[in-house]
């Protein structure tokens, strides 16, 4: 790789850092300040290429991407990897008497981000710069990251995240380049901070700009002077609340007004600093603003800013509505992430009403001209009435995006097809030209090169050099090693190596133990009842079963992870956790069965448990009702860290699978062309009743074997799958059609693992090198050639 030039002594900046936070020496200060210092320490050294870089986009064609969300995770490992820095940091930190993974440890996560979506947008970033793609990132300054979660008595309680209270080195605030963000009940100043994002192999640095909200003026003295004290410190609250914290729903929508106002916030001040630079380096001519930006908005949270860069070009800049409309379409690219109804954004006029007259205006007239257009196309008014921007009291932000954009993309193929056919399919007959496929991927870096230094260490001596790092295709070329045992040997020494310190991580963080010999099985997303966590604990408790009262004596021994959140607000998915630990509970402290199995819930998880989790897994858990997930990305981390996959035909399942080969992954259940058939005569009870071990499974919710602390909690998920509650369709993703094929699946599937250990290193080893095309370097470059439109642009001296 390029390694890039150090302008700096990197270790006598390290202490220097340490001592001027600290006040202390490098060896007495706390790990924290010696974290703080460290980082400083890498500031100093990217500075420079950072203004370069920043200087060379601003002249040529660029990419913003809008997000709501960023999930960045920790940033100094990163950074230290991508510039050749690692041993000297852990030189630094031994002379001060430290491990250097102490000092990594004692960084906060910036979990700006509920998810998949806000993790895409990070690996993205790394992707862009590491590639040398002028991409600029934009969102919003979070006070408190997703809630931190904790397990008492087996219940999930949220935390506040305060991430950045104790200070954070790896963000500049820009206070000379304000932008100022009116609102018809306030006017908020929005003040820049830009987080640098480091490449691998290349000097250039990009940027994520993340937008705090502040008041006009810090302290109304007015306002003070006239016993109004009470007014103006509530005014100041208001204008803080904007950016207090980060939504933690992440499929459902609330319609809160704060979130709208959060949207149009970052929006409106990233357009307006996009405006001003378009201005200074090509001339006051607005009508050529989209030959040198194109936008991207990810999912819809963003869509606002389509109104509003027409608002700022007519009302800022005197285009008139073609000119500005021409520009507009011209713009904005929409990316969508979600098949659920639920999830779509639909706000009420009323709240637009009071918040942006002016953009309310705008749509209302976008709106107008939509169905004037449609007419002229002769559609059929009702369809027409049924996707137009503005009715039945809300405003429809998908179809905004998909009436204004000039390209629609889902995030797998499977996904694709299924935005075309259903969710966006009259606009597919409107604009097919507009639909492409843009399959996601996760930077290599982070997870593999530094989630995974053994199997890293091992890529790199097999090919001769680190160039799989940046071009993972690469890994292709190392398959024929599947039939070298000694490779294959070594293959197992390593995922071994990688489940003792999962193991030792686990012993330090929640004081649990597990046995590794046992097949780490493992399912880590947000919990939601399309993912069917459900169906992997109803499994569990199976099995348990099966060894208590069956006598089963050949049940292969697991250890069961499971790392979710449930959003606050969503009550089933909050007893699901119950019912996890509660089986947990169970297996765990039975001295028949817990030899055998052993259940974890990884409490909080985030970006760095999963730094740790996915090396060491076995069997990956992709089980989503199928249709259901548009892509999932865990999935493709997991391949890259040699764990099969057990899983359905849903998202990039599909796609892997066609990468290694049926024989090389476990596919079960339903397929999603099959289940509007299935579902038309799907008797829930019946599979009760028949499914070997549904019954027994169902009814330890509710028999007393299991305890939900009287709150019903175990009722009410038994009842959803198997009458509905009355109120409500009886299992609505399938868990019990889907069981049997599951449990036989899995079942093999563990025979398989221990009956043949060299056979799975070879399927291990299959699904390593043939993860080249889910690496986000890949889905980046596809954006940047088939949609954005953009060229790499290396800064000088490289
Ligand atoms: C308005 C509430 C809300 C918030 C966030 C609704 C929906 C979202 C996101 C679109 C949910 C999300 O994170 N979707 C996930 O996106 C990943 C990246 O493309 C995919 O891999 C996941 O399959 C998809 O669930």
């Amino acid at each position: 790789m390029t390694t890039p030039a150090h302008p700096r002594e990197f270790d006598s900046t390290v202490e220097g850092h340490v001592r001027a936070f600290s006040g202390a020496t490098p060896r007495t200060a706390t790990v924290k300040k010696f974290w703080t210092g460290m980082s400083a320490a890498v500031m100093e050294q990217i500075a420079d290429d950072w203004d370069a870089t920043r200087a060379a986009y601003a002249a040529t064609r660029q990419q913003a991407y809008f997000s709501a969300e960023f999930l960045q995770g920790r940033a100094l490992l990163n950074n230290l990897t991508n510039l050749g820095l690692v041993e000297e940091a852990a030189r630094v930190a031994s002379e001060s008497g430290r491990e250097l993974s102490d000092v990594l440890e004692a960084e906060h996560d910036a979990a700006l981000g509920n998810g998949g979506l806000g993790r895409l947008a990070a690996c993205f970033l790394d992707s862009a710069v590491t590639q040398d793609y002028p991409v600029t990132g934009y969102g919003l300054l979070y006070r408190y990251g997703l809630f931190r979660q904790e397990l008492v008595d087996g219940f999930q309680k949220e935390h506040p995240d305060a991430w950045k209270e104790s200070f954070y080195p790896f963000i500049v605030r820009r206070g000379s380049q304000q932008r100022i963000v009116r609102f018809d009940d306030m006017t908020v100043r929005a003040v820049p901070y830009d987080m640098p994002i480091t490449g691998y192999g290349t000097r250039n640095v990009g940027t994520l700009r993340l937008w705090d909200a502040k008041p006009m003026h810090e302290f109304d003295y007015d306002a003070f002077n006239h016993q109004r004290f009470t007014d103006a410190i509530l005014e100041r609250e208001a204008v803080h609340d904007l950016t207090r914290v980060l939504y933690p729903n992440d499929s459902s929508f609330a319609g809160k007004v704060l979130r709208v106002r959060q949207q149009y916030f970052f929006v409106s001040a990233s357009l307006q600093e996009m405006l001003d630079n378009y201005i200074e380096h090509h001339g006051t001519d607005l009508r050529g603003f989209h030959t040198y930006n194109s936008v991207q908005l990810n999912d819809t949270h963003p869509v606002i800013g389509i109104p509003e860069l027409m608002r700022l070009l007519m009302d800022e800049h005197g285009l008139g509505w073609e000119e500005a409309w021409e520009v507009t379409t011209n713009t904005f690219a929409y990316t969508n992430h979600t098949v659920l109804q639920e999830a779509l954004e639909t706000w009420d006029v009323a709240i637009f009403k009071q918040l942006f007259w002016r953009i309310w205006e705008i749509i209302v007239e976008i709106d107008r001209r939509y169905r004037i257009d449609m007419q002229a196309r002769g559609i059929d008014p009702d369809a027409a009435h049924h996707y137009s921007p503005v009715h039945d009291g809300k405003v429809h932000m998908a179809w905004i995006a998909a009436y204004a954009s000039y390209s629609i993309n889902g995030v797998a193929a499977l996904h694709t097809e299924i935005i075309k056919r259903d969710t966006l399919g009259y606009w597919h007959d409107l604009f097919p030209e507009k639909f492409n496929n843009k399959t996601n991927g996760v930077t290599p870096r982070r997870w593999l090169r530094m989630c995974n230094p053994k199997l890293s260490a091992l890529l790199d001596r097999l090919s001769g050099s680190d160039e799989w790092v940046t071009d993972l295709d690469k890994l292709a070329d190392l398959r024929h090693f599947a039939e070298d045992d000694e490779v294959m040997r070594e293959l197992r020494d390593i995922k071994a190596s990688n489940k003792s310190d999962f193991a030792a991580w686990l012993a330090a963080h929640q004081g649990e133990t597990v046995d590794v010999a046992s097949i780490f099985d493992t399912q880590i997303k947000r919990l939601h009842e399309y993912k069917r966590q459900l169906m992997n604990a109803l499994y569990i408790l199976d099995l348990y079963f099966r060894i208590k009262e069956d006598g089963e004596t050949d049940v292969p021994k697991r250890t069961f992870i499971f790392g979710a959140k449930a959003a606050p607000g969503y009550t089933r998915a909050k007893r699901i956790i119950k019912l996890i630990n509660a089986i947990g509970e169970l297996v765990n402290n039975d001295p028949e069965v817990s030899p055998i199995l052993h259940v974890v819930f990884v409490e909080n998880y985030n970006v760095s448990p999963a730094e740790q989790i996915i090396p060491a897994t076995d069997v990956s858990e992709q089980i989503s009702t199928a249709g259901k997930e548009a892509s999932g990305t865990s999935n493709m981390k997991f391949m890259m860290n040699g764990a099969l996959t057990l899983g359905t035909m849903d998202g990039a399942n599909v796609e892997i699978v066609d990468a290694v080969g049926e024989d090389n992954a476990y596919i079960f259940g339903a397929r999603e062309e099959e289940l509007d058939t299935l579902r038309q005569r799907y008797n829930p009870q019946a599979h009760y009743e028949q499914v070997p071990g549904l019954k027994r499974a169902l009814d330890a919710l509710t028999d007393g074997t299991l305890d939900d602390a009287g709150t019903g909690a175990f009722h009410d998920i038994r009842g959803s799958l198997l009458d509905g509650n009355g109120w409500e369709t009886p299992d609505v993703y399938y868990v019990l059609g889907d069981f049997a094929d599951y449990r036989d699946t899995r079942d093999r599937m563990a025979r398989e693992y221990y009956a043949d250990p060299l056979h799975w290193a070879r399927m291990c080893w299959i699904n390593i090198c043939e993860s080249g095309r889910f690496s986000s370097d890949r889905t980046i470059r596809d954006y940047a050639t088939e949609v954005w439109k953009i060229e790499p642009t290396p800064i000088e001296g490289q």
